[in-house]
């Protein structure tokens, strides 16, 4: 693993490279060196300098490794120059695979996707990522094409052809996207109509996002210590006690230096991240860079377009904190407004539950209606969606007063005035 060291206060390289270790060791790569280099800015050509590309030219040589990792996206001439500095094999084939810290993550993402929208997202990035840096040595694809000959166009050289093939097949996993989508698109809009509000777990990885998922709601979602243990987005409802259930969704984790192709690519599944009516932005309180990370985690809400959202701060891992330290902790947490749980343990989760219903209250209000007897299924509408403050009976119907969302309000008096301007039809 090779990093730079920038000199950046608020950062080390040795950060650095233990996160880069923690995606290492997720990808199934086992760690056996680190280098760093003090330099401000990557070189052009190697990205580090010429002695330490020898450096690690030793340090590969004498650990028998044949992958190495950069911290930082290379551009593709200095992957190459890499790769050739590293070592060539005897047919000129570089012996060396040479990753930036962006690839690694696409193919951490390329092995846990599951959903078909979730390969079909990270094998565009992927392809994305790969056009630019296609050369004549990309020969997995030449091993995929399996035999070139009667493939190739009028003057086009094999890196063209190369290149055309990608590009076709980078446009036709976006019409079948944009297909997978449509039917999603379809799912949210039918959850729209009864409109609970929902509530997104966002944060960085392994924070604990699934782990509160299931203790809230006893999901089953998988919780792992490794890291993007979750891709796929996943929908739970959960009762808030006194004011009505809520739909809580769980997503795919972020991180520093998330490649550009891969938010481009999640931008549709975080949908649920930009439309919910709160966020929970959960941090490993216990993580010696939790500033760092919360810092990352609201960078990133900015670039899909859900700064805006509420977000209620919840800090969990609490029991991993000591007495002294969690007492400190909790005088930060009240300045800044933050609830401190533990998934794990079960800690202040019904303090965290109430605090949700609190945030999600103020936007709901009380509504009176008057509903017509044959309307009365409209009463199980109002209490799947909200609570039910008081009932009672008058010749004109049942009349209700509720606190439920203003969206939710709106439906029902849509429905009550159409029956009214065609009697005789129920609700
Ligand atoms: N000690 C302790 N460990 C926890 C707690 N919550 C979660 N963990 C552990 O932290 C690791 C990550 O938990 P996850 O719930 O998978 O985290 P996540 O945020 O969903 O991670 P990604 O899906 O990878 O983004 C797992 O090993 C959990 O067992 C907690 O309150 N205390
Ligand atoms: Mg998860």
């Amino acid at each position: 693993m090779v990093a730079l060291d920038r000199g950046a206060k608020s950062r080390t390289a040795d950060q650095d490279l233990d996160e880069l270790s923690g995606l290492c060791m997720t990808a199934g790569v086992d760690v056996t060196g680190r280098i760093t280099q003090a330099r401000r800015l990557p070189d052009v050509a190697t990205f580090i300098g010429k002695g330490k590309v020898e450096e690690v030219r030793l340090l590969l040589e004498e650990t028998g490794a044949d992958v190495a990792v950069f911290d930082d996206p290379l551009s593709p001439a200095q992957a190459r120059n890499l790769e050739k500095a590293l070592g060539l094999g005897p047919g000129g084939e570089p012996r060396i695979c040479v990753l930036d810290r962006a690839q690694l993550i696409l193919d951490i993402f390329a092995r846990r996707a599951r959903s078909l929208e979730g390969k079909l997202q990270v094998e565009l990035a992927q392809l994305e990522y790969l056009l630019p840096r296609l050369t004549r040595h990309w020969s997995h694809l030449s091993r995929q094409r399996g035999g070139a000959v009667g493939t190739r166009g009028p003057g086009e050289t094999q890196l063209e052809v190369d290149r055309r093939r990608v590009r076709e097949r980078a446009a036709r996993l976006r019409t079948r996207l944009g297909e997978v989508r449509r039917t999603r698109e379809l799912h949210r809009k039918d959850r729209a109509a009864v409109p609970f509000p929902t509530v997104a777990l966002v944060g960085y990885t392994n924070a604990g996002k699934s782990s509160l998922m299931n203790a809230l709601t006893g999901a089953s979602v998988v919780a792992d210590a490794r890291l993007f243990a979750t891709l796929d987005p996943t929908l739970r409802r959960l009762e808030l006690p006194g004011s009505g259930p809520i739909l809580l969704s769980d997503t795919v984790g972020f991180i520093h230096k998330l490649p550009h192709a891969l938010v481009d690519a999640f931008r549709s599944t975080l949908e649920e991240v930009c439309n919910a009516d709160l966020l929970l932005h959960i941090t490993d309180a216990a993580d010696p860079d939790r500033e760092h990370h919360r810092r990352v985690v609201v960078e990133v809400l900015g670039e899909i377009g859900a700064a805006d959202r509420p977000r209620l701060e919840v800090w969990n891992k609490i029991d991993c904190l000591q007495g002294d330290e969690r007492l400190a902790l909790a005088a930060v947490a009240r300045r800044e407004n933050a609830v401190l749980v533990s998934a794990q343990e079960n800690l202040r989760l019904a303090e965290l539950v109430e605090m949700v219903a609190t945030a999600l209250g103020s936007s709901q209000r009380e509504e009176r209606f008057v509903i017509p007897h044959a309307c009365s299924e409209l009463i199980a509408l109002i209490e799947r969606g909200g609570a039910i403050l008081g009932f009672d009976e008058s010749p004109q119907g049942y009349e209700v007063l509720a606190r439920i969302d203003p969206r939710l309000a709106g439906r029902i008096r849509k429905r009550l005035a159409e029956a009214a301007a065609a009697p005789g039809v129920t609700c």
